[in-house]
């Protein structure tokens, strides 16, 4: 066993289930370089919804601990995705975050590829050099209803249980139709656990998210018998969402993913400060204004709410293991008229306010990890199961890097 699988070995064999994680997994360079190859390179990873390349040599790049990333769509229209390294010499083909281009011409020495990642022009290469042994290296890419998710694995796991839980849940929000309009990028002095748990619970709403409180639900089931009045607005929406046909039932999607629909409280119809409309066209073919919000992550590095005007796209990459990056993408119909459907201030300050405040919240855990004095401690099953589910999974896909759990002598 190499010395990084030693001390993943035996931080895991300190770690309770129930309990936080010890301060290694929070603050260990082994452990991160564990979490990036068991997971982010491995599993599949939200890049961003699929309206932001729209067109044929639209791109996208992002960059996935150390490799650089293209997610492009070529002249017939598909989505493909590649490392952004040249066949050359390695160079990054692409500095931007996006953009839009007919061939990709590497900066230094300008090889150039087309969309589909064929390498067609080189100079002084001389007679015998074979370009069609120098494509760009694919990347497994698919749209889930208009998300796009990468894959750098060699054998991508299953997606496909994900695509048919959520389709009936986002498709009638037809994020396809949809357009960005703001998009937050924000590094978090934190590691990306933190910031997935912190997403995990509404534990801490009521204490630090006074404008979000405006109108989502503390509840994350429907039967959450903790939230009366919110479990009688959950009735309620519940049979108006039926006869509309629009699923709002929890999905059982295991410790892969989860997928609701939640309504919000009374008096709010969207995530704004005063509970108004975001944007005055609906998405897709919709043709009520309250319909709460979808819920959906995934694991290991998104989430999303999907309203009935518009959507919101959280993606999470460890640049460290004391720093993520946290991009959030707010998109609109792709018809709405800025000034007249909709206000960006309107529309963004509430997940703006929200993502600063957990931002804080996770750098103020990651400071009490890093102490010599902390001890894991336990969490609440009632409110923050999903973190316990997040964590059981994290276990057993670090358990599975190693080769199973720790055989202990009986
Ligand atoms: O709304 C969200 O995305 C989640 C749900 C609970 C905590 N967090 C704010
Ligand atoms: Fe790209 Fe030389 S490294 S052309
Ligand atoms: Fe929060």
């Amino acid at each position: 066993m190499s010395a990084t699988q030693n001390k993943v070995r035996s931080a895991l064999d300190a770690s309770q289930p129930g309990y936080s994680l010890p301060g290694a997994f929070y603050n260990d360079e082994d452990v991160f370089t564990a979490d990036i190859e068991a997971i982010f390179y491995k599993e599949w990873l939200f890049v961003g919804p699929e309206c932001e390349i729209p067109n044929a040599g639209d791109y996208v790049t992002l960059t996935v601990h150390n490799a650089p990333i293209i997610v492009l769509r070529d002249n017939e229209g598909k989505i493909r995705a590649f490392h952004n390294s040249c066949r050359h010499r390695g160079s990054r083909l692409c500095d931007k975050s996006r953009g839009h281009t007919g061939r990709l011409v590497c900066p230094y020495h300008q090889w150039t590829y087309e969309l589909t990642g064929e390498l067609v022009s080189t100079r002084f290469m001389g007679d015998d050099f074979d370009a069609e042994k120098f494509p760009l290296q694919p990347v497994h890419v698919t749209s889930v209803e208009g998300l796009l998710y990468i894959c750098l694995a060699e054998t991508p796991p299953d997606i496909e249980k994900f695509r048919d839980s959520i389709t009936p849940y986002i498709r009638p929000h037809d994020p396809r139709r949809t357009k960005i309009v703001f998009e937050s990028v924000i590094e978090e002095d934190a590691n990306w656990k933190l910031v997935i748990e912190n997403n995990r619970e509404c534990y801490h709403c009521a204490g630090n998210h006074p404008e979000l409180l405006v109108s989502l639900v503390e509840m994350a089931l429907p039967d959450d018998a903790r939230f009366g009045d919110e479990f009688r607005i959950m009735e309620e929406k519940g049979k108006q969402w039926d006869d509309l046909g629009l699923p709002h039932k929890p999905v059982d999607g295991g410790s892969e993913f989860r997928c609701i629909r939640l309504p919000f409280r009374e008096g709010a119809v969207s995530m704004t400060l005063d509970g108004k409309p975001a944007s005055k066209k609906l998405l897709g073919d919709l043709t009520e204004q309250d319909l709460g919000s979808v819920r959906a992550f995934r694991i290991p590095n998104n989430w999303h709410h999907f309203l009935s005007e518009m959507t919101i796209h959280f993606r999470v990459l460890p640049l460290g293991p004391n720093k993520t990056q946290v991009r959030t993408t707010w998109c609109v119909h792709e018809d709405a008229i800025e000034g007249w459907d909709y206000d960006i201030e309107h529309l963004s300050r509430v997940w703006v306010e929200t993502n600063d405040q957990d931002r804080r919240l996770a750098e103020e855990n990651q400071r009490g990890t890093r102490s010599p004095a902390y001890k894991s401690g336990p969490y609440s099953e009632v409110s923050e199961f999903m973190i316990l589910n997040f964590l059981d999974w994290y276990r057993g896909t670090l358990e599975d890097w190693l080769g199973g759990p720790t055989k202990r002598l009986e």
